[in-house]
């Protein structure tokens, strides 16, 4: 898979969000994911107005921003229609299937209703894919299960690992892929004999400029990621945009542009 173009993968994919995300990043020719965790929601909007040029898909902390409505969400659509990107809530569910079901689809942030794809951590088991996918599979929606992080000291290693793209494999219809640091293909126990197996490798923990922060975050190089571990699409949060509060549009810019431009070399040095 990691030899294949994104375009080659989109036309084969069954999962409508796993086939707009793979179309996305070929027409963009952009594998960056910004990951936008800011509080105030004019800097979250000014934020992703200049950094769509350059992203396939936005990740968002809806529950971080102060005074949060739907309006927010209207905006938030409208320009992801204008710069051409998906939504990534980046929820991490991790309850029972009925709360899950309950979190996704209703409260005041209804994410199941404009978030293209989320995620869970497995922990529950496999009834956290049904809960969400009750809600989330009539909509054409994907889930990511966190089947590693990037966090210094995490528990998500060795079978927890295993077991996770386990649980993937056995709901491939909803499950479209993994936060993880490397491809996944040869992690569990593989049923697949046609060897059409696609999940896509959404990795965060991506700066240029630095290798970790003061509460265990640890970075790696857009070529380590994607040209190296093989992963899909780069998450990249204040390696863009900084710590926050006022920022400078022109740098937010500069840096997207960069991150992109990395991210794209290196899948070309990746599948050649
Ligand atoms: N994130 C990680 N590591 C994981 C899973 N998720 O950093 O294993 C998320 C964080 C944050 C973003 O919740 O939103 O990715 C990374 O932001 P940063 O680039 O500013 O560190």
């Amino acid at each position: 898979i990691a030899a294949q173009t994104y375009a080659q993968r989109a036309a084969k994919h069954a999962n409508p969000a796993a086939k707009a995300l793979l179309e996305t990043i070929e027409r963009k020719q952009s594998n960056l994911c910004v990951s936008v965790d800011v509080t105030d929601r004019d800097e979250f909007l000014d934020i992703i107005d200049t950094v769509g040029p350059y992203a396939c898909l936005i990740k968002t902390h809806v529950d971080i921003i102060e005074h949060f409505d739907l309006s927010l969400i209207e905006r938030l659509q409208e320009l992801s229609s204008a710069h051409d990107f998906l939504i990534f809530e980046d929820r991490k569910f991790a309850d029972i299937g009925n709360t899950v079901a309950l979190q996704y689809s209703s409260g005041v942030h209804k994410i199941a209703s404009w978030s293209h794809i989320t995620n869970a951590h497995p922990v529950p088991g496999p009834s956290i894919i049904s809960g969400l996918a009750s809600v989330g599979k009539p909509l054409g929606r994907g889930l990511l299960l966190l089947a590693e992080m990037s966090t210094k000291g995490s528990l998500a290693t060795g079978s927890y690992t295993e077991e996770a793209v386990n649980m993937a494999r056995a709901h491939r219809d909803f499950v479209i892929g993994f936060i993880a640091q490397r491809r996944m293909e040869a992690v569990g126990t593989s049923t697949d004999t046609n060897n059409d197996e696609d999940f896509l490798i959404l990795s965060p923990g991506v700066g240029l400029d630095s290798k970790g922060d003061a509460m265990g975050q640890q970075y790696r190089t857009p070529k380590e990621v994607v040209t190296e571990s093989g992963c899909d699409v780069i998450i990249v949060g204040r390696g863009i945009y900084g710590k926050g509060g006022n920022i400078d549009v022109q740098s937010v810019q500069k840096q997207a542009e960069r991150y992109r431009n990395e991210g794209w070399a290196a899948y070309q040095a990746r599948i050649r």
